[in-house]
């Protein structure tokens, strides 16, 4: 890996000045990594927001449940070993229930086919693999892979963690990677440019947490799209390695494309400390080159497209929540909003870690906040549960006496996994239907996420005040200001967390939980057995067959926020993400239906039946033949990386998805998949869409970049409405659309 590394940075000068010299300008240190990884400097365009970048990828990573459709289009592309190195990562699949130890040893059970389909594809075609238990993705990662100046792709939307460590790191759907891995280049819109300028230092309750919860109520859900966030300024070198991931990750809730932090001193202490000090030296080396030029730092405005200011010292804890990130307010403000929303204050669950924010710092404050109630005689009053980001961190924090102090305040830790942030969280102290509250020190929100009931509230906000809440078991404690009743009547008062941010001893080792992808992959079977109810191979689906779309029936309008974990559900359903036809059941189950205000159902207006499962209608007109489009809202995909919220349609016959507005991911998953993905010209367009209309999309023959689509409405009246529609499909992705999907084009 060092001399991956060392051949990047020795090409970085002179690629750097190359720029310099022809754009005559300094340059941003996102617009570094860019320049330094282009696929071809003679043929690039460089225009912010219009040109699409083709990029040389460093590295790729996947996880269990995305993993699945990366490898098995992979295998489509018939190649021997991968051309980039590359990783896969089981973690979202482990079910918390009982507790670590158990649960993982059930996991391994329930999975057994999964992880035996994703290890031999590992050892076949040259991919490291990182067996169950050894941590969460993003968390491995950092501790592993990722390296200043870097640009990676991983199937997985939290990917930017890894700008913690300055590194380009964005999530994609699984198509990307295996094309990637398949040996072409990245392709991606050219983001434009966000510059955080960071003044001041944390201080008090206030954590790296609060500066994403609060950007993410300032730039709300879609703020970010389309967007590199650049930190930098005085205030970045006051955040640990650790706590800049924390930052990067939870950018993917404003829709960012990734987020990137300067190279700093506190990045050299992480990377030692990880065993990286090579890595470390050879970034001293070049640091000027994994930070913005001197010249952008004294004049930001001229060199990002949006500047944001934040004084680190003035910044309050926040917590976001419910059902969506950006629904933020200082903490100290929660009790009033929760009086006036009626919502219920008693707190049913406690939840701290994720890949979010597990690093060893967290643990410590929030051990220190848990050391603080024990030592004033209380014990948690909600459950609390704890999921380490990795072995290390597990291994670690049980060495140090953490785990012990979580314990005795009344904590379960659980397997070092996504578990209940992904909805694998087996819960029994609640009815479906119940209308509760959570609080975790996760990264999303969005209804039904973490247990599968869209009646749960959750909240988001840092490890500490998660802790601190759970000790009251009401959010209408404020740990800033207010005091809990001790054992002996006499009020306690909390003071600021605090901790170190990495082990002084050093991280302990366990079972790291690697390995190496076979010498020769040659004699390495992958094994997909036919009748296997979680695993399916795919095959191509069908080309487009030259025609406009005709009077299709709208399968789906959906109203307001459409998450892919609207589009397809994870938790029970994480099961099948390696079989398309099964897990196709789970198709816009969340979604709210707009004409008739339920979730998950609709009318088959073909044959009039009512209250039928989107699915099913789906299936019915499949096998009639009959293809079928979307109406969407805003935002519409926003979430996670998973393709299936792609493929699921694909499959059952979409033809066409026309919406308010798309968040990146999702919109290049359906345009991979061959899904026709259309923006209204105006968004009026939405309320003409009636449940008994009939669409049209005309002059699909001279689609071509730039030129509007035009969507047609026929009333069942006979009239004809016309809505101007939009594209953002490039010439390659015209080609696409005319194979049917990417891999098909490549094949
Ligand atoms: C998520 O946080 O939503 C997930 C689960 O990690 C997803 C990936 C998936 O659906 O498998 C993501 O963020 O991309
Ligand atoms: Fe796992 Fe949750 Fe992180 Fe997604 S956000 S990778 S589900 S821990």
């Amino acid at each position: 890996m060092i001399e991956q590394i060392r051949a990047l940075y020795a090409s970085m000068p002179e690629r750097l000045a190359r720029a310099r010299r022809e754009w005559n300008r300094p340059l941003t240190l996102a617009e570094k990594i860019l320049v330094a990884h282009v696929h071809e400097w003679k043929t690039q365009v460089w225009e912010r927001g219009k040109a699409q970048l083709r990029l040389r990828v460093d590295r790729v990573a996947m996880q269990d449940a995305t993993g699945q459709m990366a490898l098995l289009q992979f295998m489509q592309a018939g190649k021997s070993r991968v051309a980039v190195p590359s990783t896969v990562h089981c973690d979202h699949l482990i079910r918390a229930q009982t507790g670590a130890s158990e649960d993982m040893q059930r996991a391994v059970t329930e999975n057994n086919e999964v992880y035996a389909f994703l290890h031999s594809a590992s050892r076949k075609y040259g991919i490291g693999f990182w067996r169950p238990g050894s941590g969460i993705i993003h968390q491995v990662v950092l501790e592993n892979y990722a390296f200043p100046g870097g640009l990676m792709i991983g199937t997985d939307s939290h990917t930017p963690n890894g700008g913690g460590l300055g590194m380009l790191a964005i999530g994609v759907g699984g198509a990307d990677a295996g094309e990637v891995m398949a040996g072409l280049p990245w392709e991606v819109l050219h983001p434009k440019l966000v510059g955080v300028h960071l003044t001041g230092k944390l201080s008090g309750w206030a954590s790296p947490k609060d500066v994403i919860t609060y950007l993410c109520g300032l730039l709300t859900v879609r703020g970010g799209t389309n967007k590199i966030i650049e930190y930098f300024g005085p205030g970045a070198e006051s955040i640990s390695a650790t706590g800049k991931g924390t930052i990067c990750n939870m950018g993917a809730e404003v829709g960012a494309t990734t987020s990137v932090f300067p190279f700093d001193d506190r990045m050299a202490t992480y990377l030692q400390v990880t065993d990286r000090g090579d890595v470390a030296t050879l970034a001293e080396q070049y640091r000027e080159h994994l930070v913005p030029d001197p010249e952008v730092l004294k004049d930001p405005k001229r060199f990002y497209d949006e500047l944001v200011e934040i004084d680190l010292s003035t910044l309050e804890p926040h917590i976001v929540g419910p059902h969506s990130p950006d629904r933020d307010r200082p903490v100290p403000h929660l009790a009033a909003e929760v009086r006036k929303n009626g919502w219920p204050a008693q707190i049913k669950a406690a939840l701290i870690g994720s890949c979010t924010n597990s690093s060893y710092e967290d643990m410590r404050r929030a051990a220190h906040i848990a050391m603080q109630g024990i030592k004033a005689g209380l014990r948690a009053k909600t459950p609390f549960l704890i999921t380490p980001g990795s072995e290390r961190i597990y291994q670690t924090i049980k060495r140090d006496g953490i785990m012990a102090t979580f314990e005795q305040m009344g904590g379960t830790v659980l397997a070092n996994a996504c578990g209940p942030c992904i909805g694998q969280w087996k819960r029994s102290d609640v009815g479906r239907e119940e209308t509760n509250t959570i609080v975790s020190s996760f990264n999303r929100n969005f209804p039904g996420r973490n247990d599968g009931s869209a009646a749960t509230l959750s909240f988001l906000t840092s490890p500490e005040i998660v802790t601190a809440l759970a000790f009251a078991g009401t959010l209408e404690f404020d740990p800033v200001h207010g005091t809990l009743p001790g054992p002996d009547g006499r009020p306690f008062r909390f003071t600021p967390p605090q901790g170190e941010e990495l082990p002084r001893e050093g991280f302990a080792r366990g079972e790291e939980g690697y390995d190496p992808p076979a010498e020769n992959g040659a004699t390495v079977e992958v094994a997909v057995a036919a009748d296997s109810e979680r695993l399916q191979l795919l095959r191509p689906f069908p080309r487009w067959d030259g025609k406009d779309f005709e009077r299709l029936p709208i399968l789906v309008k959906t109203q307001g926020k459409t998450t892919t974990d609207h589009i397809s559900p994870a938790g029970a359903w994480l099961r099948y993400r390696g079989h398309l036809d099964r897990i196709s059941d789970n198709m816009f189950l969340g979604a709210v239906n707009a004409f008739t205000g339920e979730a998950g159902k609709g009318v088959n207006v073909l044959t009039g039946e009512t209250g039928v499962p989107f699915a099913k209608i789906a299936r019915d007109w499949k096998t009639k033949g009959i293809a079928w489009v979307v109406i969407g809202d805003e935002n519409y995909g926003e979430g996670s990386s998973r393709e299936h919220a792609a493929m699921s349609p694909r499959y059952l016959g979409a033809k066409a998805v026309i919406v308010k507005s798309f968040a990146r991911i999702h919109e290049t998953n359906l345009k991979k998949q061959g899904i026709l993905p259309l923006t209204f010209a105006d968004p009026k367009g939405y309320a003409q869409f009636e449940h008994a209309d009939r669409v049209s999309v005309v002059g699909l023959q001279a689609l071509a970049p730039g030129r509007p689509v035009e969507v047609r409405i026929h009333k069942p009246d006979g009239r004809t409405v016309t809505v101007p529609a939009r594209h953002t499909l490039t010439d390659e992705q015209i080609g696409w659309f005319r194979a049917g999907s990417a891999l098909n084009a490549l094949t």
